[in-house]
């Protein structure tokens, strides 16, 4: 019997979304370069529904139905262009090559070029949810054509989380808007983590609650509307204990945070297209200051302010939980405006809502919150930002003494919360009537004759600072 669909790549992720397709009644081709994984695989979930194992590529690609669905479940970058040049040569035109790892959106682009001028298709799908989520249902992001959705898109919404009847997968847009909008969930996910971080910080170091409190409190707030994956994992995680020395087990671990680079990517792609999305590099530089050890060890006794009160006052936790989801309010705010413009860039036309709304299962932001952003996009899909939405705009205003009381606190006691500060200085930024970048103009102006433009009239003008200071048109 041929298969229905093929996946190459059969580490944790690949082989878990080949049982999750096989679970759901498709029939699965499946290879892996080192073919012990394939043998594995069906030795272990061969029962689970009907897989149709390949040693090599050829015997692997001429066991899949016409027209050929494979997903490519291989390390992002240059593995990815060797196995697709391993496979472009037997596939056939209307073939389609899925690439469901973590590429980088400006080679989702280029591949998805390259493949449409041999008549294939190619669909950068962004899938997020590790490997529990490829098994029972992961949030899917697909960038691709049309006629590539319509042959790819009922497969994956069948395979992918479901929240209120509805799949967590949706078309994207074309080409690289799939794989864009993975990366920028990547980066809501370090700022969000981040921000959870210092939350956790401040209730250390400014309440005397210890980790095993701490994890009530935000098994709390996952009751509430801070309702999240990442909310309830924290508590978990808090709460527990190492079995080797009875200590909390988030004071045995070493406080250096690695990354893989997904959050890197969205703030150079940010900075490439001029989007302000603080919150998120706050947290990519977060985690790279705290791996710096000689840095931390060098810095070590530098002076601190003098020593503060420490209370256990629940108004002090309860600002924390506001200043936290006006800050998370903000992050995600950023991200989304980030992909806004990036789909304004590329014509992408990104359905902004509907980003939300494939994001409520299946992936690591998972959160009740994400309603909101969905009904935010629905009562305006042309919404600025999330910020001026009357939802969000309410919950902003409530917070306003407890966020600025929290990053005041945290200032006053030493304990950096850059994810706070900043989210507040971005809200700040964003209400100014006027910002002191009048006075950056100037200042361009003056050393680099860069010229300004005025508020009264039009036109650019440059002033003479080194002669007569006489104004002109420039
Ligand atoms: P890895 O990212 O660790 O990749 C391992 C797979 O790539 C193996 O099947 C390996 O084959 C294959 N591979 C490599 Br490496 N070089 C190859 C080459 N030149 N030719 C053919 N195959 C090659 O696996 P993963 O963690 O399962 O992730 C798969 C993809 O999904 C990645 O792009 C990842 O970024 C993305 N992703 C991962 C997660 C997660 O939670 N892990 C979540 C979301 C997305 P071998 O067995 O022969 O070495």
């Amino acid at each position: 019997e041929l298969a229905q669909i093929g996946v190459t790549g059969l580490a944790v992720m690949g082989r878990n979304l080949a049982r999750n397709l096989a679970r759901h009644g498709h029939v699965v081709a499946v290879h892996n370069r080192t073919e012990n994984r394939t043998k594995e695989l069906i030795e272990e979930f061969g029962h689970e529904g009907a897989f149709v194992p390949a040693q090599t590529v050829s015997e692997f690609v001429s066991s899949i139905a016409r027209p050929r669905k494979i997903i490519l479940m291989v390390k992002a970058g240059d593995p990815t262009d060797r196995v697709i040049d391993e496979l472009t040569p037997l596939l056939e035109p209307g073939d389609m090559i899925v690439d469901g790892g973590n590429a980088n959106f400006a080679e989702t682009i280029r591949r998805e070029e390259a493949l449409r001028e041999k008549g294939l298709y190619f669909v950068g799908a962004g899938i997020s949810g590790g490997e529990e989520g490829a098994l029972h249902g992961p949030s899917i992001m697909p960038g691709g054509s049309a006629e590539a959705y319509a042959q790819i898109g009922p497969i994956l919404e069948g395979i992918a989380a479901r929240v209120d009847g509805r799949p967590c997968c949706t078309h994207v847009g074309p080409d690289g808007a799939g794989h864009f909008v993975k990366t920028v969930h990547n980066g809501i996910e370090y700022a969000d983590m981040q921000l959870i971080a210092e939350a956790y910080d401040l209730l250390r170091k400014a309440t005397n609650l210890v980790p095993d409190d701490i994890a009530e409190v935000f098994a709390g707030w996952n009751e509430g509307r801070l309702a999240s994956y990442l909310v309830e994992i924290t508590a978990e995680v808090l709460g527990q204990v190492d079995a080797e020395t009875g200590r909390p087990f988030v004071d045995v671990v070493m406080d250096r945070a690695e990354q893989k680079g997904t959050g890197r990517w969205t703030v150079q792609a940010a900075l490439d297209l001029g989007t302000p999305v603080p919150g998120i590099a706050e947290a990519v530089f977060a985690r790279a200051l705290s791996g710096q050890s000689e840095l931390r060890a060098a810095a070590r006794e530098l002076p601190g302010p003098p020593p503060g009160a420490r209370e256990a006052s629940r108004a002090l936790i309860d600002d924390i939980e506001k200043a936290l989801y006006a800050s998370k309010i903000v992050a995600y705010a950023q991200g989304f405006h980030q992909i806004a413009t990036a789909s304004a860039e590329f014509g992408w036309k990104i359905d902004m809502g509907a980003m939300a709304r494939i994001w409520r299962g299946g992936c690591i932001i998972r959160a009740r919150f994400l309603d909101r952003i969905w009904s935010a996009y629905n009562a305006n899909p042309e919404l600025p930002t999330l910020l001026t939405d009357e939802y969000f705009l309410e919950a902003l205003a409530d917070a306003q003494k407890a966020w600025r009381r929290v990053v005041s606190t945290a200032t006053w006691l030493g304990i950096p919360v850059p994810g706070f500060s900043s989210a507040l200085a971005y809200y700040d930024g964003l209400r100014a009537q006027r910002l002191p970048a009048a006075l950056i103009q100037g200042q361009r102006d003056y050393f680099g004759a860069h010229g300004y433009r005025r508020v009264d009239r039009a036109g650019t003008y440059h002033t003479a600072w080194s002669g007569d200071r006489g104004e002109s048109p420039s």
